[in-house]
Parts: structure tokens; sequence; C-alpha cells
């Protein structure tokens, strides 16, 4: 079935991850994932691939063109048409269930297969999978919540309502934990929220009946910091005993940012009990609001870096697809005399398309090897076994999808842009919307800086080196290996050397930390230095799992014709091409890294 809309997808790749490298069949048809087959994900996958494809890309461009409309007098929302179509399109296929738990009505299927399907809505139309969360949302609250809470949490996926995450503030973004939205007890189990929170995403539209806040607030009288927050469930409407929707509830949203993209979102300034009481539920009854809210940011950066990736591939593949139509020039080793030939030929465009597919198909995996971890913990959670290991690895790689696969998408959508010429400036094609739509993945839920010291601070100091200690572990064991038989010698090499490489410059990082004991300034250098080591041991990460898909490659493309055989083939070079090309730098960065001083930090500010 041919696709008119603007989303091209990868499904072959996704599936070549899953059921080729990441042998997700063994996993199926078992434990916690025992009602699902193969055969059934297959069909799931491509099932949301043709909703994708169809009907959900059909709005991408009218969202962007004309915006959600906002009505300061009633403080609501219109949403396109176009949008709302999609939305209850994607709604009513159900396919939400995917990730809900067994005792919510869901099919509880392993998040390698639930990624995979985000991808897929998410490089469609990002802003319809972001309103579609709100039985995500419902599963938390489940989760987290008391016994009436739990209650609202059915009723709200039964319904389909909304949900949102309320953190930011205009004086509390990257710093959180200097939010001043204050709720007070009512000591009749209410509470009364106020103040004004700004940035909230989806936190007005008239798609659902209910729209249901999940917000950070310090209640009177606690103490400073992240630590000094709670969550309150704050519905726009409250909802008497019967399951019926009651008043309206004080939260109102004051305004609507116009933005550089992802315009079909709306971005909403969230006001509480500035004219009438805005009422919050504690959370579990317990305030315990930083971990409760992690567990919904923890999802929202898996979310974030995949649909920077998802985004990187369609542009990738709208540019390849020009590339190969697109005449122009001749060949540089050729002669002017010879028929004109396709931009195709030509080696820095070769260059640019296979940096642009090496890096999408590497953070692809990435998503689902992180996935893969998540799977694992969904396994040995049912079997009642021990997951701190596997929890580990998980967080380790979170900022890893999240840091760097924002980045180096919204780099490299930039590269996919170019392909086209001019005519990738131009709004006829859906490039130039992806750069703006992508733009945000580097910002929200935590900037690359942030990402880049939770990986640093957290992830490897203070887990004591475990996880990356175990990474990196693996990492060298594929380097000395077999794998490939001699055909991968080489990159094996440059792959052990990066990995040295980055483990030196984190042996640097953590001896700064520590010398922060005597000296506070030591940790100065650590700041300048964490988005570097992010980035570089991202690129080892990418190039091991591109060696890795290599290897199958390799071992199948014996016998393989085709389009499997094309397949392969790209697996290979596109695994060489990137350890070649990447990897070499990894040695410039360790050597700047050791280079560091604080003279940065000494220059006066009016220096700069
Ligand atoms: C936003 C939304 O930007 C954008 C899009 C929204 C789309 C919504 C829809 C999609 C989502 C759907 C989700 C549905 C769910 C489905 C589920 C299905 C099953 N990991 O270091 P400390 C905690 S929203 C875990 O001292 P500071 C931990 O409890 C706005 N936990 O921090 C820790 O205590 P302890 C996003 C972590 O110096 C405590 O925090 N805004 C982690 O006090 C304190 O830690 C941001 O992301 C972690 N990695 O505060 C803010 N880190 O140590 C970015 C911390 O005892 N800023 N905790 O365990 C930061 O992250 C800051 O570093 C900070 C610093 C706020 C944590
Ligand atoms: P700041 O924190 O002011 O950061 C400015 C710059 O300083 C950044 O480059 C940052 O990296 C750097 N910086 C700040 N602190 C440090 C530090 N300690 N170390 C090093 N560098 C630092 N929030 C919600 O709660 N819910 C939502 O649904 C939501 N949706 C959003 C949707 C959109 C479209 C946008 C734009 C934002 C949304 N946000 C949401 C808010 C978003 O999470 C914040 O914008 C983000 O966390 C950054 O905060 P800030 O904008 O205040 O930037």
């Amino acid at each position: 079935e041919l696709s008119m809309t603007h989303y091209k997808s990868n499904l072959r790749d996704i599936e070549f991850n899953l059921f080729e490298v990441f042998r997700r069949q063994d996993v199926l048809g078992k434990g916690p994932f025992e009602d699902l087959d193969e055969e059934t994900a297959r069909t799931i996958l491509d099932e949301v691939n043709r909703l994708a494809t169809g009907v959900v890309a059909e709005s991408f461009e009218d969202g962007d063109r004309n915006p959600p409309v906002f009505d300061p007098k009633t403080n609501t929302v219109q949403m396109p048409e176009s949008i709302k179509k999609s939305y209850q399109a994607y709604m009513d296929a159900g396919w939400y269930n995917l990730d809900l738990p067994k005792e919510l009505d869901g099919l509880g299927a392993p998040r390698s297969l639930v990624w995979s399907a985000s991808e897929l809505i998410l490089g469609a139309n990002p802003a319809v999978h972001m309103y579609s969360a709100g039985p995500g949302f419902s599963g938390i609250l489940h989760a987290e919540g008391n016994e009436k809470q739990k209650e609202f949490a059915k009723l709200a996926i039964e319904r389909g309502w909304g949900a949102t995450m309320v953190l930011t503030e205009p004086d509390a973004g990257s710093d959180v934990g200097a939010g001043r939205t204050k709720a007070t007890d009512q000591g009749d189990g209410t509470w009364h929220i106020e103040g004004v929170k700004r940035f909230i995403t989806s936190a007005e539209h008239d798609m659902s009946e209910n729209i249901f806040h999940l917000v950070l607030a310090r209640p009177e009288g606690a103490g400073p910091g992240t630590k000094g927050l709670s969550l309150y469930l704050v519905p726009k409407f409250l909802v008497n005993d019967d399951g019926s929707l009651g008043e309206r509830n004080g939260a109102y949203v004051t305004n609507v940012e116009d933005k550089m993209g992802l315009k079909a979102s709306t971005t909403c300034e969230l006001t509480f009990g500035e004219n009438h009481p805005a009422i919050g539920y504690l959370v579990g009854d317990k305030h315990d609001g930083i971990r409760q809210m992690f567990l919904i940011i923890e999802y929202a950066r898996m979310m974030v870096g995949t649909k920077a990736i998802a985004t990187l591939s369609t542009g990738y593949l709208n540019a390849l697809e020009y590339a190969k139509e697109r005449k122009q020039g001749n060949d540089l080793a050729g002669s002017k005399k010879d028929p004109k030939v396709t931009i195709t030929h030509h080696p820095d465009v070769r260059r640019s398309l296979m940096t642009q597919k090496s890096y999408v198909e590497a953070m692809r995996a990435l998503v689902l090897y992180t996935a893969t971890q998540q799977d694992e913990i969904q396994i040995a959670e049912a079997a009642g076994e021990d997951v701190t290991a596997l929890e580990a690895m998980n967080d380790l790689l979170l900022p890893i999808v999240k840091g760097v696969g924002s980045e180096r998408s919204y780099a490299l959508l930039s590269e996919s842009l170019q392909t086209l010429g001019g005519s990738g400036f131009l709004q006829e094609y859906p490039i130039e919307q992806y750069i703006r739509d992508a733009k945000i993945d580097t910002l929200y839920e935590g900037t690359t800086a942030i990402q880049a010291q939770d990986f640093f601070f957290r992830k490897i100091v203070k887990n004591g080196g475990a996880a990356i200690g175990q990474l990196s572990a693996e990492i060298k064991e594929f380097a000395s290996s077999e794998a490939g038989n001699g055909r991968l010698k080489e990159e094996r090499k440059l792959l052990q050397e990066g990995v040295e490489h980055v483990e030196k410059i984190v042996e640097l990082m953590v001896g700064h930390t520590m010398g922060a004991a005597e000296d506070q300034r030591e940790l100065y250098k650590v700041g300048q230095n964490a988005t570097r080591l992010l980035m570089a041991f991202g690129d080892v990460v990418l190039s091991w799992l591109l060696l890795r898909q290599a290897e199958v490659a390799l071992n199948s493309i014996d016998g393989a014709e085709g389009a499997d055989k094309d397949f392969y083939t790209g697996k290979i070079a596109a695994a060489r091409f990137f350890t070649e090309q990447f990897l070499p730098r990894i040695a410039s960065e360790r050597k700047i890294a050791e280079g560091v001083t604080n003279d940065l930090m000494d220059v006066p500010e009016a220096a700069f």
C-alpha cells in the first residue's frame, strides 16, 4: 500500500533489530509475554505502521500551518480538525493498550515492541503521540495512587482523558527544586494548589472531556529543593463518586505559546487557584513527589529520544528518495560528455547520506537495545527476581538515548535538508518542519547539559561505576571476539581503541570529582567535559551496536537475494563507515578533555 503522506517509516530495520539482532522471539510466548508470539508482534507492527503512514501522518503539515487556537476569554483551545481526526483514529485503534498492565486490561507487551510501535507514531506525528499519553499516565497513577486514585485511573482510560506532567515554572526550569507552587492541606483529603506553571504540554485542547494534571507543588511547611515537592492529581473537571463529571476545577490555561515548531502540540501556561480553588489530591497519600514524577520523566525521556530519532529516520528516507531521482552534474571521475548523473553518484552526497543512515540506524538500535533492557526488567519482575543491575543499566542508557539521540538527530536533519539543495528549504518538502519540530528534543525533559550531568554524576559516580563497567566489558568482549570472522577486524580494533579512550575520560572526570574534596573548583572541569563524555560514549555504544548488526548481516548475506541482500549490504557498509569515520575522533576528544583547565571559568563575565 503506497502512502501519500510525508512519513517514511523503516519497519524492515525495526524488525531486523527485534528479531534478527535482539532475538525477541526468544522472550515472546512465555513468562509475562505468554500471550504474544512473534507473528502477533509483527502483525501489530504492520497495523501500527499502516495507521502511522496513513491517518496519523495525514495532519502533520496542517497542524503546523494551522496550529491550535487559544481563546483567552474562555481559557479554551480549539484544535485543528485534521489533528482531531488523526488523534481520534489513533485512540480508536486502541494501541495504547500495548503498554498497559494486564490489571488495566492492557497487553503488557515487552517494551521493545512498545517502543517500536511508538517510533512509528512519533515519526508520523509526534503531537498526536503526546496527546494520546493519557492511558500511560493513568498506568503510573494506578501504580502510585491510593484506592480512589486507582479508580480514577481506570475511569480515565475508559473515557480517554488526556493528561499532563506539570513541573516547570518561570523560575524553575532545569532547577525543578526552585518551584514555588504551593499546596495547602484542607484537612479533608483535599489540597488547594496555588501558583503558575509554564510550558505544560497538552494542558488544554478540545479532544477529550477531561484532562488530569500531575503537578509538583510544595506543601506548606515543606523543605526546599526537589525533596520538598509533593505530587498532586489535579483534574480539569472534578469527578463525582459515580464517575460522572462534576464542577470545573480551578486550574486554567492562561496562555498558549507561539513557537518554532511542534506547533500542533499545545504548550501552556497553567494557573492554579487564581479565581477559585484548584483542588488537588496527594498521590498515594504520601510526600514522595520527585521520585513519583521521575517515573513519568524516565518514560518521557525515552519518548523524546525516540521522537528525535524517528524524525531523523524519515528525514533521511525523504532525502534518499530525492537523491535517487535528482540528476545534477557529471560523475567526478567521468567526462563532461557523459550523461548527467543522479546526485547519489557524488562522493560528498554519499558521505552525507551514509552519515545520516549510519547514525539513524545506530540510534534506532540504541533505543531498541535500551528497550530490551526494559523487557528484561519486566521478565525479572514477573519472576520475582532482583532487578537492581538491570535498572542501573537502563538508567545509564536513558541519557544517551535522550541526549545523544536528540543532539545527533537535530544536527543530521540539517544534512537531510542539504541533500535536497534549495528545495530542502521549501515548505513543499517536510524536512524544514522536521528540523523545527525536532529542535525541542534537545531542550525539554532536561536539556543536553542536564542529561550529561545526570549521565556522569548519577548514572556513573553514584552507581559506583557498576553499570558503565558492565557495558564497557561487554563492548570490549565483542571487540576482542571473532565477530565477523576477520571481516570486521579493523573495525573491532577501532572499537577497542574507542572504548579505551572513553574509559580514560571517565577516569579523568572521576579524578576531578574526587579532587573536589580539596578544591571545589575541580568540579568545573567535570562540568566542562560532561557533554563531551556523553557524546563520545554515545559514539562508542553506537558503533558497537552497528558492528553487532554487521555481524548478523554477514552471517545472513550468503544466499540472500534482492531487497534482503541490499539490506544486509547496507548494514555492513554503515557499520564500517561509522566506525572508520567517527570513532577516530574520540582520541581527540580525550586529548581535549585532558587539556581542560579552569581558565574558562576565570574569564570575567564582562569579557564574553
Ligand atoms: C517536560 C515534558 O519537559 C516534555 C514533553 C511532555 C510529553 C508528555 C507526554 C509523554 C510522556 C508520557 C508518560 C506516560 C507514562 C507512561 C508509562 C508507561 C508504563 N532518574 O540529583 P538530585 C530524582 S517535563 C530517576 O539531588 P536536584 C530522585 O528521586 C519537564 N530519578 O536533583 C532524586 O533523589 P535520590 C522536565 C531521578 O538537584 C531526586 O530526583 N524537566 C533522576 O534536586 C533529587 O535528585 C526536567 O526534566 C533520574 N535520572 O534537581 C528537569 N534524577 O537521589 C531537568 C533525579 O535520593 N532537570 N532523580 O534518588 C533535572 O533533571 C535536574 O537534574 C533535577 C535537579 C531537577 C533532577
Ligand atoms: P533553563 O533551565 O533556564 O536553561 C537555560 C540554559 O542553561 C540551557 O542551555 C541549560 O542547559 C543551561 N543550564 C541550566 N541549568 C544548568 C546547570 N545546572 N548546568 C549546566 N547548564 C545549565 N515542562 C513541564 O513541566 N511539562 C511539560 O509538559 C513541558 N513541556 C514543554 C514543551 C515545550 C515546547 C517547551 C519549550 C518546554 C516544555 N517544558 C515542560 C519545560 C522544559 O522541560 C524546560 O524548558 C526545560 O527543562 C529547560 O528549562 P528552562 O527552559 O527554564 O531552561
